[in-house]
């Protein structure tokens, strides 16, 4: 044991007479929702990156943060991973995620970087045999180090692509040793800054080359976890290539891949995108691309990524609602990709701000489990286009605009506007909040 976290307890459900921030209000992990318990719905992860390596910097100032593993060893790297784990018990988590920068020194080269990798790997097999903790995703840092400034897969140098296609299978092995359930590809800096030194018919077929042999990687391993790409807009690079779902979707059927690749999707990078994160749940639901959830929270004025920790429960009530209406995870979860503000020095803080999220969470999973179970949702949904289902709006779908203009006619059709009830839906969603 380490003695970070000295004096917090692990945290335990309570309910809501609790007066102890160190409790879980909603969060109660074998509470049986929809006809399973909480945990298997929610299958929460910490991410390693913002809670263990990232130092508290912003534009105008460095590390605010001063953690004894800061130090770029391998001594050091353990240390880090041995208070990590030990957060992951006390919160109760099943699962982490990890960058493989995250976790293991900046080795001089490749070589170095691999043998690095490895040995933390090897270090957490330990760690995961004894605590039972899982990894939900791997992934690879593609976008940290200078090499990768100008983008990884879609470097104007072929030796950066080289180098990337290289570090993924390193990361790929690390996952599958690890007996990972996902594997996550980001777009860093996948994108560009000015047209003007930018090709960008050659970049689309770069990403889509890398992506493909990343699939090809998958099958020849006989790795069974998903391989998912996390959209985001506008940030790094100015121009992100996987902007959001739909531009996600568009490359995969482009590269032949929307049956081999779903989406990881972010509710800061939604929000980013001008969408609601709801709708890019939706929409992947709807394509047959849903995989897994980041959960954070982004602000609505800034402009950038601020990944906080989630806290609003009726924007979760209604994101977990269609994460339900998917059919809940199979291979995702709810990985946090939130850090703390850079004020917030303390160790309680890192446990207080997932117990927070983890409980907003709960909170928001058992709205949208009532709304699901009540049915009066879906049923003023199913009302409102019933029309569609009768066998004159059926036959629109398989006729042709000759054969529509005829009935128009013949029929006399003068459509009649109904009201969508948005007042009344709202109203409807408040109540089970
Ligand atoms: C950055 C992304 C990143 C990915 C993993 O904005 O959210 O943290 O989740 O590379
Ligand atoms: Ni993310
Ligand atoms: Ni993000």
């Amino acid at each position: 044991m380490t003695d970070f976290f000295k004096g917090i307890p692990r945290i335990t459900y309570q309910g809501m007479e609790s007066d102890s921030d160190f409790a879980f209000r909603h969060y109660n992990p074998d509470e049986v929702v929809m006809g399973k318990p909480m945990k298997d719905h929610l299958r929460f992860a910490c991410a390693y990156w913002h809670s263990f390596a990232w130092p508290g910097g912003d534009p105008f100032g460095g590390q605010t943060f001063q953690r004894p593993w800061f130090d770029d060893t391998m001594a050091a790297a353990k240390l880090k991973a041995d208070v990590a784990f030990e957060m992951f018990q006390i919160l109760g988590v099943p699962y982490f995620c990890f960058h493989d920068a995250d976790v293991r020194p900046e080795g001089a080269d490749f070589a170095e970087n691999t043998r690095n990798l490895q040995e933390i790997v090897d270090y957490f097999g330990q760690k995961m045999d004894d605590t039972g903790l899982k990894l939900l995703w791997g992934t690879a840092n593609l976008f940290s180090h200078r090499r990768f400034m100008a983008g990884a897969a879609t470097n104007p140098d072929p030796d950066v692509f080289a180098f990337s296609a290289a570090t993924i299978k390193t990361c790929m092995d690390a996952t599958i040793k690890l007996g990972g359930e996902n594997y996550v590809l980001w777009g860093g800096r996948e994108g560009y800054e000015t047209l003007l030194n930018t090709d960008m018919g050659r970049e689309r077929q770069q990403a889509g080359r890398m992506l493909q042999m990343v699939v090809d990687y998958k099958h020849k391993t006989g790795f069974k976890g998903a391989i998912l790409i996390e959209p985001k807009p506008q940030e790094p690079t100015k121009h992100q290539y996987d902007y959001d779902v739909a531009t996600v979707y568009g490359f995969l059927k482009d590269f032949g891949l929307e049956n081999e690749v779903r989406v990881n999707i972010e509710q800061g990078h939604a929000i980013l995108a001008g969408h609601t994160f709801e709708h890019e749940l939706a929409l992947a639901r709807e394509l047959g691309i849903f995989g897994s959830i980041d959960m954070n929270r982004n602000d609505y004025q800034s402009g950038w990524d601020t990944d906080q920790f989630p806290n609003n429960v009726p924007e979760m009530a209604l994101a977990f609602y269609e994460v339900l209406r998917a059919g809940g995870f199979t291979t995702g979860g709810t990985n946090f990709d939130a850090k703390l503000r850079r004020q917030s020095l303390d160790p309680e803080d890192l446990i207080l701000a997932h117990v927070g999220g983890m409980d907003a969470c709960a909170a928001g999973l058992k709205a949208a489990a009532a709304m699901l179970t009540d049915g009066k949702l879906e049923a003023a949904r199913t009302a409102r286009y019933a029309g569609w289902d009768t066998d004159a709006g059926k036959s629109l779908m398989t006729s042709d605009l000759a054969k529509i203009h005829d009935h128009v006619v013949a029929k006399g059709i003068n459509p009649e506007p109904k009201s969508g009830r948005q007042e009344r839906l709202e109203n409807l969603v408040n109540r089970y909040l």
